[in-house]
């Protein structure tokens, strides 16, 4: 059970007073009410009752200042619940906070702790799709929102809220998947480490939302890139946990371009490639409007109607897949892999327009290629390190991602094992096992790597080859027309030839 003041859970308190409130605290307005809270006195007994949901006071700060300060066992009655009721009820206090006014000091209750019957659920979509806002729609906590198309956060980030039934609750403000190949290895690598922790500490996700622009015209390969990745995250078995949720719909101003939405959300929800299949196995699709009460709607039903649940790459990195072994992470590196042949094409032919414009002594083309090719260059190499990357333990993972998950469960593993010595035993054996695991791991990685850099090899052995057999055609084709440069292009032949 939280405490007032061990975090920024929002209440409303009831005070029951010695002496008759001050006018002030009556007149005050809805916002900057808190500012008008009379000092709380050493007399007075201060309840504090979780808040209702359309309610946000904002004074556990204030309220563990008061040294009589007892939690209610039940929310106080519905007719309590208004922020006019303050001016009727002279014993209660509502105070509402917006966004901005979220206490930024307080303790939030930590993911790291989070506990079998904690709601947790998972937001994802590309990036601008509105998550960080929806999430701030409905959190305790003030959420960074981007106002450019590139994302502004590169691991899940973690929102507390409060319900109505008492259980904590986070949302998980995931980052889209973008389409820079860096990026998107690092953004699944900390999606699969949040999930794993979560597994290890045995807390299902209650539901998963993903956010759709409804104002997006068309899916760009970015979206499509997305949707993949959620069906391979998720897994068909858990469909039913997904929530689509459209945003954007206040921007759809005319009945013309509310009746396209409309028809864009039947092809959505119809074909195939998009969202049918999800559907098809018990998916929702819920639009929601950008207010605060629709934020809520669909968080509240979505968690509270779901029993939980373990994502498919949740389930396959417990088997101890290799996350590029994974479904989701299989479909990125088969894109890296798709991507890497593709501009590996690129940069051999590059390098011969380099050659060709050295030939014809044309500087500034010359420039330009060579620039290019820079290009071209170290995004192969960004290319290698993210399938790189990919290839590594969900525990490997985990330690370098979320060491505070580590810590976590190695005291209470430690707790435990001091009061039953044969558990220690156990977890002793487990920890050497995944020790070895790992270091297999590393070393089956460094092989792959090996492995790789001979078949690049053999390539260049083939194309090296292939150049020998042509410059002795040339060189054929020289002597056969009797010029003398045949013998000196032999002799340079020679010197290029020798190992
Ligand atoms: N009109 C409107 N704008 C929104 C809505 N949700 C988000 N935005 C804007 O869209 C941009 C991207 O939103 P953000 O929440 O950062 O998206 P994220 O990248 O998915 O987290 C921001 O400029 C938001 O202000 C919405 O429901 N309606
Ligand atoms: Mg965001």
């Amino acid at each position: 059970m939280t405490q007032p003041g061990d975090h920024n859970e929002h209440y409303i308190v009831s005070r029951q007073l010695q002496r008759r409130e001050s006018d002030n605290d009556g007149r005050a307005g809805r916002s900057g009410l808190r500012h008008h809270i009379s000092p709380i006195r050493p007399e007075e007994i201060v309840t504090v009752h979780s808040m209702p949901r359309d309610i946000k006071p904002q004074i556990s700060h204030w309220a563990s200042a008061a040294p009589s300060t007892r939690r209610a066992a039940t929310a106080p009655p519905p007719e309590q619940r208004h922020i006019g009721d303050h001016r009727r009820q002279q014993h209660v206090q509502y105070i509402t906070a917006g966004t901005e006014d979220k206490p930024p000091t307080a303790r939030q209750p930590r993911i790291a702790d989070a506990r079998e019957d904690d709601i947790v659920v998972l937001v994802m979509g590309m990036t601008g799709s509105g998550k960080s806002s929806f999430i701030n729609l409905v959190s305790d906590r003030d959420v960074r929102v981007g106002h450019s198309l590139t994302s502004c956060t590169t691991d899940p980030e973690v929102y507390p809220m409060h319900l109505q039934s008492q259980r904590h609750a986070y949302l998980i403000d995931t980052p889209g998947f973008d389409d820079t190949s860096r990026g998107d290895a690092d953004v699944l690598r900390g999606i699969a480490a949040f999930l794993h922790s979560m597994h290890q500490r045995g807390v299902r996700l209650a539901g998963l939302l993903y956010l759709h622009r409804i104002t997006d015209l068309r899916m760009t390969g970015s979206a499509r890139k997305n949707l993949e990745l959620l069906r391979s995250i998720v897994g068909p078995s858990a469909y039913r946990h997904v929530t689509f949720v459209t945003t954007m719909w206040q921007l759809l101003t005319s009945p013309a371009e509310q009746e396209l939405a409309e028809q864009r959300c039947s092809q959505l929800e119809s074909e195939p490639r998009f969202w049918k299949d999800f559907i098809g196995k018990g998916s929702k699709h819920v639009k929601h409007d950008g207010s605060k009460e629709s934020a809520r709607k669909i968080i509240e039903w979505d968690s509270l109607s779901s029993r939980g649940f373990y994502t498919r790459l949740q389930q396959e990195m417990a088997r101890g897949m290799q996350l590029d072994e994974t479904l989701a992470g299989s479909f990125l590196k088969s894109d890296f892999e798709h991507l890497h042949t593709k501009w590996e094409k690129e940069l051999s032919q590059i390098e011969q327009e380099i050659e060709s414009a050295r030939a014809e002594d044309d500087k500034s083309v010359e420039l330009v290629l060579l620039d290019e090719r820079d290009t071209l260059r170290s995004r192969l190499h960004d290319i290698v390190s993210s399938m790189r990357s990919l290839r590594t333990s969900a525990s490997a993972l985990t330690r370098a991602k979320n060491p505070e998950f580590m810590e976590t469960i190695a005291r209470q593993e430690r707790q435990e094992a001091a009061n039953d010595p044969t558990l220690a035993d156990l977890l002793a054996q487990d920890r050497q096992s995944k020790k070895v695991l790992d270091d297999l791991m590393l070393e089956k990685s460094r092989l792959t790597d090996t492995l790789q850099q001979c078949e690049e090899l053999e390539a260049l052995e083939r194309l090296r080859n292939r150049l020998r057999r042509e410059d002795q055609q040339h060189q054929q084709r020289l002597l056969d027309k009797g010029s003398p440069l045949g013998l000196i292009h032999r002799l340079f032949s020679r010197y290029y030839n020798s190992d």
